[in-house]
């Protein structure tokens, strides 16, 4: 009886979205490298995905029953002229770049799997999550960070895109964008009804601003210290999809978690999420039965001494494990079963 009804309370969240729950069956992982540092201003942050890569990331997914077909490292365009804009720093190399990947991370979706990029700094998601809405409208953002990435070219203090993907898909905030040279194919996708940001601690004004306005369901480290992680998680899942139907796109920035776990990151941020609090939200996730595409950015192996980059890879690492059905509670592949001896006579 006991087993029954607990079947029935996970089933249904899984069924309803049903191209999610067809790439989770198959559990088919499609894996793509974003070499590219030019939405922030530190070297190193490219060389991420083949760190990653090196450290056994095909191999984990591979451990938890995932096929992963590797799409390779995106090669970019070089802009020998690409002055500033509005204050904003690389426009043209940042706008062709994130086409490339909205193309890949569309034609990953429309493969049937689950797409996981791996960055590169968080400029990369105006590609990631246009190529995800596009090829799979509907679409629900879950955005993990120590920043709010809602900045506008014209509100912007460092000119950086890492801190201003949303502002380039989202469609409420499009009375307040400027023309930015190489942003043109954009066509935003996203209602701020859809996003729920977690673990936030360094919001600007004009981000604070737009989030009151807009009404973006927002739990900062501050809600997660009141409420406790498993609170809020649930609150930010429900208040983005109250249906438990529509896929999910997870956007982690490293930068989410303490520094003392991720120090090799661009923009570290003191008082951040636990590992615990890190891999519950990644539990939670995976535990929807509706992950359709993850980013992991701002692993930057060039900061930081040995020890640190190790740290920060790790914890990358376990995020993306966790992300994709790793459990503390423990767990097993599809199909598993405990070997019997020959002969065995019960
Ligand atoms: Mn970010």
């Amino acid at each position: 009886m006991f087993c029954k009804s607990l079947l029935r309370c996970a089933l249904p969240q899984i069924r309803h979205s049903k191209l999610v729950s067809r790439r989770h069956f198959h559990r088919r992982v499609g894996l793509v490298g974003v070499p590219f540092s030019k939405g922030q201003t530190r070297g190193g942050v490219d060389t991420a995905p083949h760190v990653l890569r090196q450290a056994g990331l095909i191999g984990n997914l591979n451990e938890l029953g995932y096929e992963v077909r590797d799409y390779g490292d995106l090669k970019f365009e070089q802009f020998s002229d690409d002055p500033p804009v509005h204050n904003v720093k690389n426009p043209r190399s940042v706008g062709n770049a994130v086409k490339k990947i909205a193309d890949t991370v569309s034609m990953i979706i429309e493969n049937n799997e689950i797409c996981l990029t791996i960055g590169g700094d968080h400029s990369m998601t105006v590609g990631t999550v246009n190529g995800h809405a596009e090829a799979e409208p509907g679409i629900v953002i879950v955005w993990i960070d120590a920043h709010a990435d809602l900045n506008t070219p014209l509100s912007s203090d460092s000119g950086n895109i890492h801190g201003m993907p949303l502002s380039f898909v989202v469609k409420e905030c499009q009375r307040y964008m400027p023309n930015v040279p190489g942003f043109d194919w954009v066509k935003p996708r996203i209602w701020a009804r859809d996003i729920a940001y977690v673990g936030l601690r360094d919001v600007d004004p004009g981000e604070r601003w737009l989030i009151e306005q807009l009404g973006i369901s927002f739990y900062s480290i501050h809600e997660v210290d009141r409420y406790g992680i498993s609170e809020v998680l649930s609150r930010a899942l429900e208040e983005v999809d109250p249906t438990g139907k529509r896929p999910i796109h997870l956007s982690y920035d490293i930068d989410a978690l303490d520094p003392g776990l991720a120090p090799s990151t661009g923009t570290p941020v003191m008082g951040g999420l636990t590992l615990r609090e890190g891999l519950f939200i990644a539990e939670e996730v995976a535990a929807t039965g509706r992950l359709s595409a993850m980013d992991l950015v701002e692993v930057n192996p060039d900061l930081g001494d040995e020890a640190q980059k190790k740290r920060t890879i790790r914890t990358a690492l376990e995020i993306i494990k966790h992300s994709f059905g790793e459990r503390r509670q423990g767990t097993y592949p599809p199909g598993y079963s405990l070997p019997v001896p020959e002969n065995n006579s019960p």
